[in-house]
């Protein structure tokens, strides 16, 4: 299956709106073609309407993404953001269930999973991450069962929809951190990831559905990381928020 490389930028509660416009000029005209590598910009929301407007007049091959989604089209959810309103202005698709999210927000795999069958119903793409925090891999057992987190977080996900996820295999001990996983354990946690997703929904599925690896991914290590034959993409937090850096980490993807 032919799976064009996903590059997305995850700005996480960093830039004011002077920087989100300086960002965006500065990459304007210098990203490869679209059919090569996809690239998405995930910000805060009160960015996304703007930066949804400013990269149709910069032209840019972007997808604007959101950081998180609530799980309702619409009603009484003080603070919420819902996707029907990010599918309105025009904004792509969400990070979903990201390790910052399940940590400090008590995200579980349940709110995981509505807010991933509430994007796709609002054709917005999800980008779920994968922390590992709970069930650690045996890199031993390749019959492992399927990830917890994939098998409960995605279980009620229609199948006729399902090629459309984005997984991002970004464990927990990896972000922000310094030592990033080895290409072993980043390739053989993809596998998984995949064998999982053929469980739960078709083999077919599985070889649609990208799988980004996010985590402390640098320009240092990035060629190396998308080289890896089940890595299909990037999530990237601190080098994403550098131009310079986050445009060679694009590169590296063609
Ligand atoms: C990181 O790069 O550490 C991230 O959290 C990306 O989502």
């Amino acid at each position: 299956a032919e799976r064009i490389p996903l590059i997305v930028a995850n700005w996480k509660t960093n830039k004011k709106v002077a920087e989100v416009y300086d960002f965006l000029q500065e990459i304007q005209g210098k990203l490869p073609d679209a059919n090569k590598v996809k690239v998405g910009i995930a910000a805060q929301d009160i960015y996304l309407h703007e930066m949804v407007k400013q990269s149709k007049e910069l032209k840019l091959p972007v997808s604007v993404i959101a950081e998180n989604v609530h799980w309702a089209d619409e009603g009484s959810y003080t603070g919420e953001t819902s996707p029907a309103a990010l599918a309105d202005i025009e904004v792509s698709g969400s990070i979903i269930g990201h390790y910052e999210r399940r940590k400090m927000f008590k995200e579980t795999n349940g709110s995981v999973g509505l807010k991933v069958t509430a994007s796709l119903r609002n054709g917005l793409i999800p980008i779920v991450a994968i922390a590992e925090d709970t069930t650690r891999y045996n890199p031993d057992d390749e019959d492992m069962a399927p990830l917890t987190e994939i098998a409960v977080g995605l279980a009620g996900v229609d199948r006729q929809r399902a090629e459309n996820i984005v997984i991002a295999y970004e464990p927990a001990w990896a972000i922000g951190a310094a030592e990033t996983p080895s290409l072993e354990v980043i390739e053989h946690a993809a596998r998984v990831i995949r064998k999982s997703l053929a469980i739960l929904f078709s083999q077919e599925v599985a070889d649609k559905i990208r799988i980004q690896y996010g985590g402390s991914a640098t320009p240092e290590n990035s060629k190396d990381i998308l080289g890896l034959e089940d890595i299909d993409g990037l999530l990237i937090g601190r080098a994403s928020l550098e131009p310079t850096a986050f445009l060679s980490m694009v590169n590296d993807a063609i």
